[in-house]
């Protein structure tokens, strides 16, 4: 009953469209396990550590952008994939998550490995059920199938995200003979259950509103954040020239890195950061997604509060911690963007628009130009850097902390499309090698992942997956031995308490971790070194990790020197303004 309880299930997620498992070892789950195994239309990646596996499932939705099962065993290995299955409900990825479970009659009362996993992810997931025992007395296959069906279309629904099936499955776990056939249908049979989700496009009155707003305010900014949502950027970009509104696009938008790349203020990260500049005013803020990483850009807006600020996002979501939105459209943003094309008038470039890409300019050559010359192996550098050595369409994935701001920071804009992607959901420094390893599981394209020390270490266990599974990717780890972020906060003079809490060194060398997991493992000590190290790597099978070499403390120091080049280059322009 539970083999057949357990081929219903993997039929029908095949049915469904999913096409990859990420399936954890166990005994009570042997029946997921088994027919995964056996269904010729599910990829079934094995993973032995469960919280690596709910971030690698999801590092595989995310690059697929479709639903993604992840299956364990029951008890503590369930509790596991919470980190993950809280990331994908933020960052809206399709997971199913089947967790095997004891039947009713063995809960809370003392069975092994037993824990309560009703509804265990509480409301991180969009969709959540507790099956009925497989039961010889009534024929469950259409409830079952039904559920499945659900499942999926909740998690790959708007918005995307995870869902929690409990499987609870009675013994015999295994069948008699290991080669027992599993009946599963033909490829390309259709769902049990087709389910269709009308997303919502915008209504013509809000449309209206947006239209008349745009006429009458000059002062307007399109801010995209992760998850922006937007499939065509260079409509989006051609809607921003058309108002004459500055595009500032995080780095996790799909911006900043392609088509749209002409079109924007993309140094408005250093620019905010200058007092003189950030006197501007916004009257209209068109914001698509979440709030962008730039804690300068937000400190700004939430200044500056511009009378009108819209917020185009999924449905259910309500990205405005700054409490400034005014106008909160819940629709596709690609629908939103080209109702608008078709309908505003273009406008001259004004002095607001003008101003700000000019800024723009000015910042990023001061920037560029001294990052080119700069020998230290400063934290900012690596981007810029990687950024002129990939080739296009390389997944670049950032870690949290550091890196995902030093992109935004000095990653400069550019026709080269890579693709930005990482945990910008919940932001932990958990699970991110695991989810770049879930992409290079899945792209045809090179995955390099941009991560701290400490977020490496704490994933340590994923470089597993990368030697189970033969997987090719390149890690470049930013050593600066501790979190070097928190130096830039003010409890960093607090001398040996800020040491031992927040900056937490731990001097592990990463060199016998790499090659016991079979990876290549090289630390450069020069830009050549590291332009030399990606491009070898790029050519290479397996896992290549890199190291780069870091100190917290002169981090924090040619950081802020950056920022003071950037603010003296828009001085000197001042200047030059002032006396033409
Ligand atoms: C799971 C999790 N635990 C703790 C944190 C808090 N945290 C944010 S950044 C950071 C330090 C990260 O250090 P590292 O990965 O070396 O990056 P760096 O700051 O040096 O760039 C910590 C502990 C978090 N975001 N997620
Ligand atoms: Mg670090």
């Amino acid at each position: 009953l539970a083999l057949r309880a357990a081929a219903a299930i993997v039929d029908e997620l095949a049915r469904s469209g999913v096409r990859h498992a990420c399936v954890c070892p166990g005994a009570r789950s042997a029946p997921l396990a088994l027919a995964l195994a056996a269904h010729e239309g599910i990829h079934d990646w094995v993973v032995t550590d469960e919280r690596s596996a709910g971030f690698f499932a999801l590092g595989m939705a995310r690059q697929l952008g479709e639903a993604v099962a992840l299956v364990c065993t029951s008890g503590t290995a369930a509790a596991n994939l919470l980190p993950a299955v809280a990331e994908a409900f933020l960052s809206e990825v399709s997971l199913v998550v089947l967790t095997a479970d004891r039947p009713p009659e063995l809960r809370d009362c003392g069975a092994p490995q037993t824990i309560d996993q009703i509804h265990l992810y509480g409301s991180h997931v969009r969709w959540s059920v507790d099956l009925p025992g497989p039961c010889a007395d009534i024929d469950l296959d259409a409830h079952t199938r039904t559920m499945v069906c659900r499942a999926v279309s909740h998690a790959a629904g708007v918005p995307r995200g995870p869902v929690h099936l409990n499987v609870p499955l009675r013994e015999p776990l295994v069948p008699a003979e290991p080669a027992a056939l599993f009946r599963f249908s033909r490829a390309g049979t259709p769902p049990f259950v087709r389910v269709a989700d009308v997303i919502q496009a915008p209504d013509a009155r809000t449309i209206d509103d947006l239209v008349a707003l745009a006429a009458e305010h000059e002062r307007g900014l399109v801010v995209a954040g992760p998850r922006a949502g937007i499939s065509r950027p260079e409509a989006l970009a051609s809607l921003a020239t058309r108002l004459a509104w500055p595009l500032l696009a995080d780095p996790l938008s799909g911006l900043r890195f392609g088509t749209a790349a002409g079109d924007q203020a993309d140094g408005y990260d250093l620019l905010l950061r200058d007092p003189d500049f950030r006197s501007a005013r916004p009257d209209v803020v068109l914001q698509l997604g979440a709030l962008p990483v730039s804690r300068a850009l937000q400190t700004y807006l939430a200044a500056e509060r511009a009378a009108h600020h819209i917020v185009i996002t999924s449905p259910g979501t309500w990205p405005d911690p700054l409490h400034a939105a005014s106008l909160v459209i819940h629709a596709a943003a690609d629908a939103v963007v080209s109702a608008l094309l078709d309908r505003v008038a273009p406008r001259a470039p004004s002095p607001w628009y003008a101003g700000w890409r000019h800024a723009s300019r000015v910042v990023r050559a001061a920037v560029a130009d001294r990052l080119e010359s700069e020998a230290a192996l400063f934290e900012g550098k690596v981007f810029p850097t990687l950024l002129e050595t990939l080739p296009a369409g390389t997944v670049l994935h950032v870690g949290n902390s550091m890196p995902v701001r030093d992109l935004d920071t000095f990653g400069a804009a550019s026709a080269r499309a890579v693709c930005v992607a990482g945990n910008r959901g919940a932001n932990g420094i958990d699970g991110v090698l695991s989810s770049a390893l879930g992409a290079a599981a899945t792209s045809a394209h090179p995955v390099v992942l941009v991560v701290g020390d400490l977020s490496f270490l704490h994933d340590v266990g994923a470089l597993q997956i990368a030697a189970r599974h033969g997987l090719r990717a390149v890690v470049v780890v930013v050593n600066n031995d501790g979190g070097g972020v928190f130096s830039f906060l003010p409890q960093a003079r607090y001398g040996a308490v800020f040491e031992r809490h927040f900056g937490t060194p731990h001097g592990f060398a990463l060199a016998p971790m790499v090659e016991a997991a079979g990876g290549r493992f090289r630390r450069i000590d020069n830009w050549a070194a590291f332009r030399d190290a990606i491009r070898v790597a790029l050519g290479a099978p397996g896992l290549d990790v890199v190291e780069v070499p870091s100190n917290r403390r002169e981090n924090v120091r040619l950081h802020r020197s950056y920022v003071a080049t950037a603010r003296h280059a828009l001085a000197a322009r001042r200047r030059r303004e002032a006396a033409a």
